[in-house]
């Protein structure tokens, strides 16, 4: 697969280079290809902002160096007939899922353009965007991050590039459910155990458990994901209660409250008698 991708921040995609991503790459499995926008920018200052029309707070990307910038990146392809797909990381963009993420490991070529300030000229988008996604609702600094989060879910799902293929269709949401909870050595571990069951052998009830905790779990934190149309079918909801008490807690913004189901851990050496948790309230 082939990536490129227009910033004014150049650096702020760096870590591609490193683990999974940097590997798929070495190993020729990911072509990427950054590029500054400022390199389209013919003024003697090299603008890529202006105010907007309208009025209103901050600045908005002006048309003509993105225009620039991919009909140059776009030429690129056009001798063998080949057409990138041009996706604009946005908080007004679609959602971005793991079904979308393999959707887009489908395909030979990504471009990505990283936004900044109040984002691109409306005009760029229409007459370019593929995509306009977001990865969650929040607001960033510019698309470079998002792009980072989709090209590493994208990446993972490329031929070759996860070891075990069983580990990426094993994922949460994979199965349309969050994963159960894992564990390794040591078996004791202070007060903690590993769960007998994970510890039998018994493959069949280890699976039943997995299940019935993937559902406890998702019932609890992610209601929103049961009784979905599309979720793969196979499980048995019974058991799970996504409209019982635990509901009351999902639907809303997470307080300092919500750290009452941890024990506390004590900070051995700041001597001000603070727990980790308050110092963590505290920030
Ligand atoms: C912010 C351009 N969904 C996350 C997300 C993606 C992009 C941006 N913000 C949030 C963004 C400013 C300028 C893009």
């Amino acid at each position: 697969m082939r990536v490129d991708i227009v910033t004014i921040f150049p650096a702020y995609l760096s870590p591609l280079e490193l683990s999974l991503v940097g590997r798929a790459r070495a190993r020729g499995i990911l072509d990427v290809h950054l590029h500054d926008l400022r390199q389209w920018a013919n003024d003697v200052h090299r603008t890529v902002d202006d105010a907007p029309y309208g009025g209103g707070p901050g600045m908005v990307m002006r048309p003509e160096p993105w225009w620039a910038a991919l009909t140059e990146i776009c030429a690129l392809g056009a001798a063998d007939g080949r057409r990138p797909r041009i996706i604009v990381p946005t908080p007004v963009g679609r959602s971005f899922t793991q079904a979308y993420a393999a959707g887009l490991a489908d395909e030979q070529w990504l471009v990505f353009c990283c936004g900044r300030y109040e984002g691109i000229d409306a005009r760029v988008i229409d007459e370019w965007a593929d995509d306009e996604i977001s990865i969650g609702d929040y607001v960033l600094a510019g698309g470079e991050v998002a792009t980072l989060v989709v090209l590493e879910a994208v990446t993972r799902l490329l031929p070759g590039v996860v070891g075990n293929a069983e580990s990426v269709v094993d994922d949460s949401f994979a199965s349309g459910l969050l994963e159960a909870p894992v564990y390794t050595r040591p078996p004791v571990w202070g007060d903690h155990e590993v769960p007998a069951v994970l510890r039998s052998g018994d493959h069949a009830a280890i699976g039943r458990w997995r299940r019935e905790e993937a559902l406890r779990r998702t019932a609890h934190r992610r209601p929103d994901l049961l009784g979905r149309p599309d979720r793969p079918a196979g499980d048995d909801l019974a058991g799970a209660d996504p409209a019982g008490d635990d509901l009351a807690e999902c639907d809303r913004v997470p307080t300092g409250d919500d750290r009452v189901s941890r024990p506390e851990h004590r900070v051995e050496h700041s001597g001000t008698g603070e727990t980790d948790s308050d110092a963590r309230v505290a920030q």
